[in-house]
């Protein structure tokens, strides 16, 4: 019999990469997708299976974290080995202009999981992935941060997170469930939301070298974090799930860059000179060692990257850094993909759709590009 896995957050990033890690190990997959006027599973869709075969081993299920009895129903219906809760008002910035609908889904949307599988009486089949987040550790109280820093979470998407945490942890002691957090520190790939940092710039940079584009508006470029692949990220998802006890884990890489970092790496990736324009930014040119009053006018293909303050959030997360070590002693996980080399991967991705959209555009098809977030 193949283990049977239920994915909140099926649609998302993680959600997808997640799929196809379980399914190449023979599992059979649920996921839960909401209802929206378009599509949304454009990032399962490679792997979805028309639901007339009679036995698909991907199945998805309408609902959604804020509805218990949908919650309920699905738990009962799935019956699953393991439960991954990747369903998430995921956007920090998002969560100061919908408070309430965050605390919803990413606090009590993870308490109603646990509660509907003690409800059923599956405490002891079930085992429970939650999808904590270094955002936890917010304004830090040291670096690099491990599963014992302090929590000073920033943001009421961190404030909900750090609920659901604490959740996982009491059900773990209250009532001997399975239950884990992974305290994954940001991880990106080509699937990310177009509205997080690393994706933004590579598809704003990506537009702005086919000449979709000129500028690309952006927040405070000196926040450093600590990035890794979410391909490397969802094996230790799913390792975390196969041990003997349940435990937290810190994923991360070790390593930290700025934002900036990673506007460079994009511009020299797709050979586009930057001006700096904005606050206490004054025209500074950068890349191609160009500097100052030497820097030549802009010419196509170069990009203005202009501060706005509309992308600074009112309580900022500066820094993290995340130790990685217990995961690599206990579970021998080590992330196999840099930084470097992801943004490199990110960047191919968005100028492949560039340049179908400037050749659409070539041949009188115009097609709005936004890089407005
Ligand atoms: P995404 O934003 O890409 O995906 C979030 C998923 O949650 C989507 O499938 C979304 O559906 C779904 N969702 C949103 N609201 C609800 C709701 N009310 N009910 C049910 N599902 C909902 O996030 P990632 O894949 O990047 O992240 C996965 C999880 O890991 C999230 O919980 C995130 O907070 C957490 N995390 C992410 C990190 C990262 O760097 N990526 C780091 C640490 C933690 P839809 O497609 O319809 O919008
Ligand atoms: P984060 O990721 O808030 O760390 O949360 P995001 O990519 O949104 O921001 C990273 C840093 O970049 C700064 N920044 C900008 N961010 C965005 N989105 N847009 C901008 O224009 C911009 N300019 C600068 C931000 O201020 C921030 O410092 C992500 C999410 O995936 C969470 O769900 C997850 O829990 C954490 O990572 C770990």
């Amino acid at each position: 019999m193949s283990k049977r896995a239920l994915i909140t957050g099926i649609t998302g990033q993680d959600g997808s990469f997640l799929t196809e890690l379980l399914l190449e190990k023979g599992y059979e997959v649920h996921g839960i997708k909401r209802r929206a006027s378009s599509f949304n599973t454009q990032r399962i869709d490679h792997v979805y299976e028309d639901p007339h075969n009679p036995s698909p081993r991907l199945k998805l299920h309408y609902g959604d974290l804020t509805d218990t009895l949908n919650l309920t129903r699905i738990l009962r219906e799935v019956e699953p080995d393991e439960v991954y809760n990747l369903g998430a008002q995921s956007h920090v910035a998002v969560s100061f202009e919908a408070p309430e609908y965050t605390a919803d889904v990413d606090a009590i949307g993870t308490l109603r999981l646990l509660e509907a599988i003690r409800f059923l009486g599956f405490e002891e089949r079930t085992r429970f992935y939650q999808a904590s987040t270094s955002e936890l550790y917010g304004l830090v109280q040291e670096t690099p941060q491990t599963e014992k820093t302090p929590f000073y979470p920033r943001s009421p998407y961190a404030i909900a997170k750090l609920y659901a945490y604490w959740t996982v942890v009491n059900y773990r002691e209250a009532y001997g469930m399975y239950a884990c957090n992974g305290i994954l520190f940001n991880h990106e790939s080509p699937r990310r939301g177009e509205t997080f940092v690393t994706r933004k710039i590579t598809r704003g940079l990506a537009n702005i070298a086919q000449g979709l584009e000129d500028c690309l508006y952006m927040g405070n470029i000196d926040a450093l974090r600590d990035w890794g692949h979410a391909k490397d990220y969802v094996q230790m998802q799913w390792l975390m799930l196969q041990q003997e006890q349940p435990d937290d884990f810190v994923i991360a890489s070790g390593k930290q860059h700025s934002v900036r970092d990673f506007i460079t790496w994009s511009a020299l990736e797709l050979g586009i000179r930057l001006r700096f324009e904005g606050q206490g930014l004054d025209e500074v040119a950068i890349v191609d060692s160009v500097e100052g009053d030497d820097a030549p006018a802009l010419k196509v293909g170069d990009a203005i990257v202009r501060i706005d303050q509309r992308y600074y959030r009112p309580a900022e997360v500066e820094t993290l850094l995340g130790d990685p070590s217990k995961a690599k002693k206990e579970l021998g996980w080590e992330p196999t993909i840099s930084a470097e080399e992801m943004c490199k991967e990110m960047v191919a991705e968005d100028l492949k759709s560039a340049k179908r959209h400037a050749l659409l555009k070539e041949h009188g098809l115009e097609m709005p590009v936004s890089i407005e977030n």
